[in-house]
């Protein structure tokens, strides 16, 4: 098989290094914190942004080819695999993400679309073998047609309720035959644009359903993963169920999902939530439920989802503290759920793009690791809290005080409450000074 891209493999070279095909920051058979940079990160490339997505958008058509050279539609995405290997193997990308429909073509039925992914599914297993890739989470995409429109599982019409099952089941499938360990919903229909045309609670019973379904199917066939839920807060629809973390969490507990799900937290859809990146990652560490990461940033000026790759070394900082204080990822990883710029394209820039990725990502890590041993920050908090290790906080903590004693108590103190400086421009400079030291 002759080589798409004339770009070399991409080797560490360190942070010296002025040649753009080389890691300055990424070395991942170096041992930080007791594991390689690589089994820390975990990174992997998103087949539907990298392989499929050619710069089109609301006013614009396609600025970069993304046929690789063929024109028959299976060819194409006989094509796609090729490159697409060849490009993880380049920069040392060890997972990939797909939907049932970034990989081959729907052709004009189900039918057809079953029988293409059975054309493409071996082709893909042959390079995941000959490259030693593995592939981190499938989805099935039950947004993109008409027929979703107003909903897949939360559809009003059973018909799409039951098209939706049929893909989830037929991509479940391949992720098992792929080794996959994760399996991701992502709601971008589950949702409403208005509330009074809407059935809210049968529409929530009915996603909660449909996820029983896949759960059951899914262990049926020996699937042993974790099931994921992406939580975005609008962007296809005006409102999506599965808002932020927090309320996903709600959900999850409500319809008793809890042991099968995780989350996928996307840094973009946390902002686009309100919430900072580290937020959502706090949230899941906190409660047990952090599964992966789709690893991008947004734009503060800009309201939507523009799936930036990532730079912004304070985000991904913070995020690796959370990941890291988490106790790292299981089955989940880094997914670049990014694309270039329309901008920015040709096949270097979505090389450089993931190199920029990987590499404030590998800094970020790098710099977490810095934050947890310099202990500051740890310390501070365990000062700030120690009231509840002793005497009155300890009795609240350990479920012995009760409203009478503690009214008691509030009555017996002779001088009113005075809480000390919370200290946050200091943390900051402390922050800044361990990652530019
Ligand atoms: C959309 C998005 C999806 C999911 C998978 O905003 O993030 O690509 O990651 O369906
Ligand atoms: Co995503």
């Amino acid at each position: 098989m002759s080589e798409y891209f004339t770009i070399p493999e991409i080797k560490y070279e360190g942070p010296a290094s002025t040649n753009p095909f080389s890691f300055k920051y990424y070395n991942k058979d170096e041992i930080i914190a007791g594991k390689t940079m690589a089994e820390h990160l975990r990174f992997s490339m998103c087949y539907w942004h990298t392989l499929c997505a050619d710069g089109t958008d609301m006013f614009g058509i396609g600025t970069i080819d993304k046929s690789f050279g063929a024109t028959d539609p299976i060819e194409i995405y006989k094509q796609k695999v090729y490159a697409g290997f060849e490009m993880m193997n380049k920069l040392g990308i060890e997972y990939f993400c797909f939907h049932d429909r970034d990989i081959a073509p729907e052709g004009a039925s189900l039918a057809d679309f079953q029988k293409n992914l059975d054309i493409i599914v071996p082709i893909i297993k042959e390079q995941m073998e000959k490259y030693g890739i593995k592939l981190l989470w499938g989805t099935a995409n039950c947004f993109s047609r008409a027929r979703y429109m107003h909903g897949a599982a939360t559809s009003p019409y059973a018909d799409a309720f039951a098209y939706a099952a049929a893909q989830i089941k037929k991509a479940i499938d391949i992720t098992i035959e792929l080794g996959g360990k994760g399996y991701v919903f992502w709601g971008g229909r589950e949702g409403y644009e208005t509330l009074l045309n809407t059935d809210m609670a049968l529409e929530n019973d009915n996603y909660a359903r449909m996820l029983k379904l896949a759960v059951s199917y899914a262990r049926s066939k020996g699937f042993d993963g974790d099931f994921y839920i992406e939580p975005k807060p609008k962007e296809p629809t005006k409102h999506q169920y599965d808002f932020d973390s927090a309320t996903v969490l709600g959900f999850l507990f409500k319809y008793g999902l809890l042991d099968d799900f995780k989350l996928n937290i996307e840094a973009n859809h946390a902002t686009l939530a309100g919430h900072t990146f580290e937020h959502e990652l706090r949230i899941c560490r906190i409660n047990g439920i952090l599964g992966s990461v789709d690893a991008n940033q947004g734009d503060n000026h800009l309201g939507w989802d523009t799936d930036q790759f990532p730079t912004n070394i304070y985000d991904t900082t913070y995020a690796m503290y959370e990941i890291l204080k988490a106790g790292g990822f299981k089955y989940g990883g880094l997914n670049f759920d990014a694309k270039t710029r329309r901008g920015s394209n040709t096949m270097e820039d979505i090389f450089l793009a993931h190199i920029a990725g990987m590499d404030a990502f590998a800094l970020g890590l790098r710099n977490a690791v810095k934050l947890i041993e310099d202990g500051r920050i740890d310390k501070f908090i365990e000062e700030r809290y120690s009231s509840y290790a002793s005497g009155i906080g300890k009795d609240i903590v350990d479920g012995k005080a009760t409203l009478e004693s503690l009214s008691d108590y509030a009555l017996s103190l002779t001088e009113d409450v005075k809480p000390e400086s919370g200290r946050q421009e200091y943390l900051e400079s402390i922050v800044n000074s361990v990652i530019f030291s």
